[in-house]
């Protein structure tokens, strides 16, 4: 029998809200929270309901939730069009002339879309796509670089029912490839080219790529972006800007049932083929609308930049769909964050007064790494919120973050979600929340979420286990697109009743969740089930280390040995009196058995272009394994191939 995920690693350190961050808070007290969860866990389907009424409807749900296990429907019966409550819903008071977005590229131009005018662009390409004989239910596939024209498509394809699919524009032709045939997609829209760091990226090179043989495509809509060459395929291919000479931009969005597919969006499994996760409009919208309003706290003043591309969930959810229902003004930045110099991003908080920051672990260790000066050499006062997404966030960077960039004065918010779940599920409430720095702390409104052991039963405090949801919520997926089998078998199987998410956490002695990582990554040293973020994090504890990942290899006596792969601070060189040195430091900050056996120095670690950790991949160089499975969302083969030159030596 396997025994629960230990923990070791204690956070004493506790940030309360400030008092001018309360007094203005949508949720002002922790006492609030907790009576308003207590409530809303009670009767779900009141909260939810409550919440869907501050969305425009065409026609109002007979019922708020149809639930036949593992099958949700919200809102039955109800109508309504995610583009018009995006947009139009705004255009009647003072928001009308209000910035929807402010995009920057990386070549440093700027563009204001207000919402008068991001409306009046996304009608006219809606009436593009109906030329082009885009119908409702059709999916269009888009794959673009960061700039306004991928949101006008997102919202063109809402407007008039199609349901879109987003392939980051930093994946291959392959990934265009497999995900055309899966979604049956019959028209792509794409840009000449996009920039990222000063050189130009061949989108629709990549989409030709993809489409040799293919004859299920009818139409390629291409932006112009980067005023690179393309070659145009007559009869298939079309430019979006003579396009809109032919329509003219009045386009009513249409009623669409609450249950109508929004999107499809593929997230790779650790093997097999990608799955595309399935999102509808009612449910989806509510919930991305509820956790943008209290968990950024968005006032109608603030500047909320959310620096996921719109090929993740991320940008899907908290770039787009759930601000903009809120009326928000959004930044939209094309590029990388060190271009030309590490300062970028703060320069861009500078010039255009960002109130509420969101981005992921992976960027705050980026900036560590590259040094305390460039955030020091600007302003950034305007900043009110901060947010994370994606891994867990060790202590050490929280602090970093809140002290370097949120001047002591931000509060943080961890929030944990998924692909799958749609929206933020387990997070803070900025006025109301007592900070840990390294926890996503509790479940939001509506959201039962727990903690169990392999037989399905909860665990104690302080006790490791997998972390599971126990009760429907609105944005949650619907299914596996074309794969209903799938879906039952990988979210609803491992525990009965419940969503099971693949993560693995524990709740500390108030409650607060942390995860320790994705539950197939957990190491058994010695029968001791340890999560892989803990020793992370214990290694990143130290001055000289800037990130690490931490995985098993088969070891006769000990069942697993404990590899870490650690990237130093530009400050330190490797040495073998450092390795031994940092060996120690786990010893005493969490206990003998998480000590490593080796410590292999690294440049950098094998990542998902989102900035997740392949730690897959590092477990099969670790025990010297050739390399297998699927590597098609990793940013950066070299890294791979120096990795592996580095353990042969
Ligand atoms: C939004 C997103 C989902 C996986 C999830 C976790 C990890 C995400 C946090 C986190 C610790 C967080 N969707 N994860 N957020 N772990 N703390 N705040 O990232 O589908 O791409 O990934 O990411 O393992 O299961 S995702």
């Amino acid at each position: 029998m396997k025994q629960n995920i230990e923990s070791h690693l204690e956070e004493k350190r506790v940030f309360k809200p400030s008092r001018e961050f309360t007094k203005k808070a949508h949720i002002q007290s922790f006492d609030d929270y907790k009576r308003l969860h207590a409530k809303s866990i009670k009767n779900p389907e009141k909260f939810w309901a409550s919440e869907a009424s501050n969305l425009l409807w065409q026609k109002k749900w007979k019922k708020v939730l149809d639930w036949k296990p593992p099958f949700a429907q919200w809102f039955v019966g109800g109508q309504l069009n995610a583009s018009e409550n995006c947009l139009d819903r705004h255009l009647n008071g003072p928001r009308r002339n209000k910035a929807a977005i402010i995009w920057e590229g990386e070549p440093g131009e700027r563009r204001t879309l207000t919402y008068h005018q991001l409306h009046r662009e996304v009608c006219v390409f809606a009436n593009i796509l109906k030329r082009n004989q885009v119908k409702k239910g059709d999916r269009v596939l888009i794959y673009m670089p960061l700039v306004p024209e991928a949101v006008i498509s997102m919202l063109a394809c809402a407007r008039i029912g199609a349901v879109h699919t987003i392939v980051f524009g930093g994946f291959s032709s392959d990934s265009i490839k497999d995900r055309i045939e899966d979604s049956g997609a019959k028209v792509v829209v794409t840009a000449d080219g996009g920039y990222r760091r000063g050189q130009t990226v061949t989108l629709k090179q990549n989409v030709d790529q993809a489409l040799k043989d293919n004859t299920q495509v009818k139409r390629v809509i291409v932006a112009k972006r980067a005023n690179i060459e393309v070659s145009i395929k007559e009869g298939r291919d079309v430019w979006w800007h003579r396009e809109a000479e032919y329509v003219n931009a009045d386009c009513p969005a249409i009623p669409l049932d609450s249950e109508h597919p929004l999107f499809i969006l593929y997230t790779s499994g650790s093997t097999g083929k990608p799955k595309g996760i399935l999102h509808t409009t009612g449910g989806y919208l509510t919930g991305t609308a509820t956790t943008s309003k209290y968990i950024f706290d968005l006032k109608e003043e603030d500047v909320y930049w959310c620096t996921a591309d719109v090929g993740w969930i991320t940008g899907h959810s908290y770039l787009v769909y759930g601000p903009l229902a809120n009326g928000a003004t959004c930044v939209l930045y094309e590029g990388a964050p060190n271009w030309p110099e590490p300062d970028r991003f703060w320069k861009i908080i500078e010039e255009l007064g960002v109130t509420i920051l969101y981005t992921a672990p992976t960027a705050i260790r980026a900036f560590m790494k590259w040094g305390d000066e460039w955030p020091k050499k600007h302003n950034l006062s305007s900043l009110r919120l901060l947010g994370t997404v994606g891994e867990p966030i060790n202590p050490e960077a929280w602090m970093w973050y809140h002290t370097n960039i949120g001047g002591g004065r931000c509060p943080i918010v961890d929030t944990w979600w998924q692909t799958e779940t749609g929206m933020i599920l387990i997070t803070p409430l900025p006025g109301a929340t007592p900070l840990k720095p390294g926890t996503a702390t509790l479940p939001f409104f509506g959201v039962d979420a727990a903690i169990v052991d392999d037989h399905g039963k909860e665990v104690g405090p302080n006790e490791g286990g997998k972390l599971v949801i126990r009760n429907p919520w609105p944005a949650m997926l619907r299914t596996i697109y074309g794969d209903k089998p799938r879906y039952k078998k990988q979210y609803w199987s491992e525990v009965k009743g419940c969503y099971f998410t693949g993560d693995g956490a524990r709740r500390d002695k108030d409650g607060y969740f942390w995860i320790v990582g994705r539950i197939d990554d957990v190491l058994n040293v010695a029968g001791h089930r340890l999560g892989t973020a803990e020793v992370e994090s214990a290694l990143v504890g130290h001055p000289s280390v800037a990130e690490s990942a931490v995985v098993g290899r088969p070891d006769e006596i000990k069942g697993q040995g404990v590899v870490a792969f650690v990237v130093l601070r530009e400050t330190h060189k490797p040495s073998k009196d450092l390795a031994e040195v940092l060996r120690k430091h786990v010893g005493n900050a969490i206990g003998p058995i998480a000590k490593p056996d080796e410590i292999r120095f690294a440049e950098a670690l094998p990542k998902t272009r989102s900035g997740k950790i392949m730690r897959r991949l590092l477990k099969q160089i670790a025990s010297g394994a050739t390399i297998t499975g699927d590597t098609t969302t990793l940013e950066d083969f070299s890294v791979l191939t120096r990795l592996t030159k580095s353990a042969d030596e």
